[in-house]
Formats: structure tokens, C-alpha cells, sequence
């Protein structure tokens, strides 16, 4: 079948479990024909090619929000909960419970559906990390909640089948997918409950006006405790196609199972007790803490070095036994071109990506060069070569695999299918060299940019961003081709006639180092215990700083009015708003 790819064997799984998984997948790619446009839409608003604020009835800040939900929150997190099902079940040899199954898939697409229909109306324009004082609609944050909660109950699940195995298997080392994914529920559970927290203790009842002000401090802490360690539960299911599936792609065997466990380990103290390097430049946290957290981030660097260099050895290993000579010769023989084995030309362009994604992320973490790159366009090239990187390339490569692999369906246009993440690959570079040099001259991110600085006619025009924001521009257009031919695959593999047997299948690499069990390595209660104390220690400080120190309290604000929102009320025009009660806080 041409798309296959060299496999293991697939085994079969029932009718329910399939079209959970196929929903699970189709949903985000569906949605995300809005997330990529909304992309595009960015880079025309800010090089200036317009000059409005919104574009077919659409806001620029209602279609950043569509791009930062859609593409980092929902896709994410379907694909997480579709391919830690797939995982789990591959290697355990077990279904899960279906009832459990389908209840967080409800959960998770009404969630969606309720926070969409709350951004798409333009009540909701409060951007991914909805930071107060901006109000959305309440509908928003009871949809983001509903998906939360949704993705929370496969873990339940997980570890049921875990324990159950490991009660058949004592001896036997958990297999190396199966770990890391029930890591990432775990990181994704904890950090979880402070957005939690944040969104129905604090925003909830300030969004409805039943609560005049809120602590923003506290709410920014709070979303940073989940913020950052969920960037790593983007990265994870990617970290697992990069151990477990790419060294067979390659040809090759993983170097050393045993790196890949103390990674996932080394990611679950680390993940969380991060988040206060997205708060640097906020005043009321203290420098000790800043500090603090600032090297445990270098700490959370470590376990991607040891991928680097354990992936790398991987290749390398493939790549001799390819016929490779010379230090670098393997580069040369690995299949970077093979329809067959497509899924190897989306990982490698992904940690291709990551390498830059790395560097500019350690750049983030360093509380001096911080004050540089804070809030400018920078971040945003740091992020897409991390998250729009190894993250969403992993996704889209596994989503049509998966989909291929369990409908039985070849993939539609094969060769067209092995270019594409090269392609995204050169985008993604001229976008975000654009973006990090921009910010490295001060271009802020989060700005229509086209309505004054980019506007030669305005008297704030700024043409030292022309070329950085231009480049921008043309590395956009080259994403959205990159992404029109992944739905061209993706569709045409959807709608196909089926060939062959649909099983669930998935690459298996075997270990070159196959290191004896290491009971330590292979159990969780010690992990978990020091990821807990960690995260005490890391955040009761910074948690008591925003108590107290909470300022004056913030009152309702709508993106479009400067002035704070009357009660229950959306303003609909730039009309001050201010009603007695809240002029009496903004008084005090
Ligand atoms: Fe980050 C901000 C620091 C990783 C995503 N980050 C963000 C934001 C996002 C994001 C979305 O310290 C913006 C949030 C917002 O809206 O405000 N980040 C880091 C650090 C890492 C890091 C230290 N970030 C990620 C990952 C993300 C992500 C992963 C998504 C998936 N980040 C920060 C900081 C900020 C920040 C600050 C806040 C800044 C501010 O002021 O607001 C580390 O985890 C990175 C470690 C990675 C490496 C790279 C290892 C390389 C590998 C590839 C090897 C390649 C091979 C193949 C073998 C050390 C594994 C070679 C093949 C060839 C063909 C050559």
C-alpha cells in the first residue's frame, strides 16, 4: 500500500474505540482549517499589507484568539488524549473503558463548541492566556473548563490499565511509550487544577459581576502553573514518536531506553515549578523567587538534551548501518524522502525546528536577557519553532498515519504527503527568523502592527520592521501551503476506499541499549512525591507574594473599551462605561 509503513503488526480494536479515535483526530484538524487561517491573517495584518482592524467581519484580536486556542489548546489536547489512547491500548494489549472514553470526548467537544461559540460571536477576544483584567464571556471559560476536565478522566483510565498490567508483568519494564504517556496526564493533571482554580474561583464569578475586582497577580500565577508545564504536555506525545517510532523509521535501533525514562521522570519534577519565568517583568513577585525558578527552567532544558544527544546517537547508529561513513556521513542515508516512511520526514523536520526552539527558550529563561525579549515579537518565534515545530508536525504526520492505519485507507497523494513538513520546515524558518529579529529591534507581539507602526502614512510608522515583519509575511504564506497540502492529504486519506485490513499499528523501535530494569526507573510513587515537594517549594512563596501583594484589585475590561465594563454588561461601543460601584473601586 503506498503510505504504509514498515510496521510491527497491528492488532485489532473494536468499532467504538476506533471512531473515538478518528473523532478525536478530525474534530482539531477540521477546526484547525480556522487556526491556520487566522495565522495567515496575523502576518497580512501586521507587515501593514492592511490597514484595519478587522478583516470579513472578523477582529484581529477575535482571530488571534481563534489561532491561540484552536491551534495550541484544542488541537493539542484532542491529539494528546487520541494518541495516549492509542499508545496505551497498542502496548497493553487492552481496551479502555468506553464508557469513561466517550464522556471526555463529550465533554471535551461540547467545551469546545461553547468556548467557540463565545469567540466567534467576539465575545471572547481575551487572546489563549485570557489574563485578566480582559473579560470574556463566561461561556469561554466555561467551555475551556469542560475541555480540562474532558482530557482529565483518560488518566483515570491509563493508569487502571497500567496497574493491571503491571500486576501481570512485575518483572517486565513498562514500555517506554506507556510511561512517558502516563507522565503527561499526570504533568497535565496537576498544573490543570490551578487553572482550575483560576477560572472558577476567581474569573467565574468576576465574569458574571457577581465579584467587583479581581487579583490579577494571583490569576497570572496561577495560569503560569499550568501555562508553561503545558507546553510539555504539547511536547510529550512528540518526545514518544521521537524515542519509540523514529530510530525504526530510521533504520536503525533507539540508543538507550534507559535516557528515555530519565527524561520523562526528569520532566515531571521540572514542568511545573517553571511558570514564573513568564512573570520576570511582573512586579509583585519577589527577584529570590524569580530567580529561583529561573534556574529550575534550565533544569527543564535537560531532560531535551539528553533527547538531543540519545536521538542523535539513534540517527547515527541508522545511519551506518545505511552504510554511512565519516563523523557525519549518516546524515546523508537517512530517508528523508521515502513516501513509505513519511512519518520520519515530519519527526525529523520537527527536531530540526526544536534546535532552535531550544536555543531561543534558553535565551527566554535567562532573567537578564528576559528584559530584552518580554512581549516582543521574539516570543512568538520562539514558540512556533517549538510548538508550530516537533509539536504540530508530530501531530499532523501521526494524525494521518493513524488514520490511514486504522480506516485501512492509503494515503492520499504519498509523495506530495513526504514534502510537506520540509516545506513548513522552510516557512517556519523565514517566519521566525522574522519575528526574532523584529524582536531583538523592539517589534512588539500582539499588535496590529498595519493600524500605525507598519503604516506609512501614520506618524508612529516604524520602518525598521518593514523587512522583519515582510519576512514574517512571506514565511506565512509558505506555512499555509505547507497546510493546504496536509488537508488535501489528510481529506483525500479521509474520504478514500479502504484497501486493507484497518488495525491499530504503530512503529516499534527496538532498544540498542536494552538496560536491565531499574525498579527506580520504572515506578512512579518516588517521582511524584519529589514532583510534589518541588512544586511546594517553588510556588508557596510566589503564591503568598501575590497575596500579598495583590494591588489595588482589577474591575471588568472588554477589549474594545479602555474603560472598565459595566455589571453583567458587555459594552458595546467606546462609550465609558463606568458605573457607581466600580467607580468607587477604581476610587480606593
Ligand atoms: Fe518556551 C515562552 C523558556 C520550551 C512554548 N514558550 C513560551 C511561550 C510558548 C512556549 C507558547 O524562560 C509563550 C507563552 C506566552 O504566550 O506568553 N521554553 C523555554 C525553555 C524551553 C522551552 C527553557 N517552549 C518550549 C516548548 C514549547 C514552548 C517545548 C512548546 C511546545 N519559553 C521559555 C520562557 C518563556 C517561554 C522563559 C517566557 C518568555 C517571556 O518573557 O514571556 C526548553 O524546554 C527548551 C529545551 C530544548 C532544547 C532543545 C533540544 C533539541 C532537540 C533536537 C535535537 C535534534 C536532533 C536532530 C537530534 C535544549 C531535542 C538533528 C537533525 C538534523 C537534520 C540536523
Amino acid at each position: 500500500m503506498p503510505g504504509a509503513l514498515p510496521g510491527n503488526g497491528g492488532i485489532k480494536i473494536s468499532t467504538s474505540l476506533k471512531r473515538l479515535i478518528y473523532w478525536e483526530l478530525g474534530i482539531p484538524v477540521t477546526l484547525l482549517i480556522i487556526g491556520i487561517y487566522h495565522g495567515l491573517m496575523q502576518t497580512i495584518y501586521r507587515s501593514g499589507v492592511i490597514h484595519a482592524s478587522n478583516f470579513a467581519k472578523l477582529d484581529y484580536y477575535q482571530g488571534l484568539t481563534l489561532h491561540g486556542v484552536i491551534n495550541a489548546v484544542v488541537l493539542t489536547t484532542f491529539f494528546a488524549v487520541a494518541f495516549g489512547y492509542a499508545t496505551v491500548v497498542f502496548y497493553l494489549k487492552r481496551e479502555p473503558n468506553k464508557a469513561i472514553a466517550w464522556t471526555s470526548f463529550w465533554l471535551m467537544t461540547i467545551g469546545t463548541v461553547l468556548a467557540a461559540v463565545a469567540m466567534l460571536s467576539g465575545k471572547a477576544s481575551v487572546l489563549y492566556t485570557f489574563y485578566p483584567p480582559l473579560k470574556a464571556h463566561p461561556l469561554f471559560y466555561i467551555g475551556t473548563a469542560m475541555l480540562i476536565v474532558g482530557s482529565w478522566l483518560p488518566l483515570y483510565d491509563f493508569s487502571r490499565l497500567y496497574v493491571q498490567w503491571k500486576k501481570e508483568n512485575p518483572e517486565v519494564k513498562t514500555p517506554l511509550a506507556v510511561l512517558v504517556t502516563i507522565v503527561n496526564f499526570v504533568i497535565w493533571f496537576v498544573c490543570t487544577l490551578a487553572v482550575a482554580y483560576e477560572v472558577l474561583v476567581l474569573i467565574l464569578p468576576w465574569a458574571f459581576g457577581w465579584t467587583t475586582t479581581i487579583n490579577v497577580t494571583l490569576a497570572r500565577t496561577l495560569f503560569w502553573f499550568f501555562g508553561h508545564a503545558l507546553v510539555y504536555f504539547w511536547l510529550l506525545p512528540a518526545y514518544i514518536m521521537f524515542y519509540t517510532i523514529l530510530p525504526k523509521l530510521a533504520g536503525g535501533k533507539l540508543y538507550s531506553d534507559l535516557a528515555g525514562r530519565i527524561a520523562a521522570f526528569a520532566f515531571l519534577i521540572y514542568s511545573v515549578p517553571v511558570g514564573v519565568h513568564h512573570q520576570f517583568s511582573d512586579p509583585s513577585i519577589t527577584k529570590g523567587i524569580k530567580m529561583f525558578q529561573g534556574l529550575l527552567t534550565f533544569g527543564v532544558a535537560i531532560p531535551s538534551f539528553i533527547t538531543a544527544f540519545t536521538i542523535a546517537a539513534s540517527l547515527e547508529y541508522a545511519g551506518r548501518r545505511r552504510g554511512a561513513k565519516g563523523l557525519l556521513g549518516f546524515f546523508g542515508k537517512l530517508p528523508y524522502l521515502d513516501p513509505n516512511r513519511f512519518l520520519f520526514a515530519y519527526l525529523i523536520s520537527g527536531l530540526f525546528l526544536f534546535i532552535f526552539g531550544g536555543l531561543t527558550g534558553i535565551v527566554n529563561a535567562s532573567y537578564q536577557l528576559n528584559n530584552v525579549i518580554h512581549n516582543t515579537a521574539w516570543l512568538p518565534g520562539h514558540f512556533h519553532m517549538t510548538v508550530a515545530g516537533p509539536v504540530f508536525l508530530g501531530i499532523i504526520g501521526m494524525s494521518t498515519y493513524l488514520f490511514s492505519k486504522l480506516s485501512g485507507k492509503p494515503i492520499f497523494l504519498p509523495k506530495l504527503n513526504v514534502i510537506i513538513p520540509y516545506l513548513w520546515v522552510i516557512g517556519i524558518l523565514i517566519f521566525s527568523t522574522g519575528l526574532s529579529w523584529g524582536g531583538l529591534i523592539g517589534e512588539p507581539r500582539r499588535t496590529n502592527l498595519g493600524l500605525t507602526y507598519l503604516d506609512p502614512k501614520n506618524e508612529l510608522f516604524t520602518p525598521e520592521w518593514v523587512p522583519t515583519t515582510m519576512l514574517a509575511l512571506a514565511g506565512g504564506i509558505i506555512m499555509t501551503l505547507a497546510a493546504l497540502f496536509f488537508f488535501i492529504v489528510f481529506f483525500g486519506t479521509v474520504f478514500s476506499k479502504q484497501r486493507e485490513e484497518a488495525v491499530l499499528e504503530l512503529p516499534v523501535s527496538e532498544a540498542l541499549h536494552d538496560e536491565k530494569r531499574i525498579p527506580l526507573f520504572d515506578t512512579f510513587k518516588p517521582w511524584l512525591v519529589t514532583m510534589a515537594v518541588v512544586i511546594a517549594i517553588a510556588y508557596t512563596p510566589a503564591i503568598l507574594d501575590s497575596l500579598r501583594n495583590p494591588g489595588p484589585g482589577a474591575p471588568r475590561f472588554t477589549p474594545d473599551n479602555p474603560t472598565p465594563a459595566l455589571n453583567n454588561k458587555t459594552p458595546s461601543t467606546s462609550k465609558p462605561n463606568l458605573d457607581v460601584k466600580t467607580v468607587s473601586v477604581l476610587k480606593k
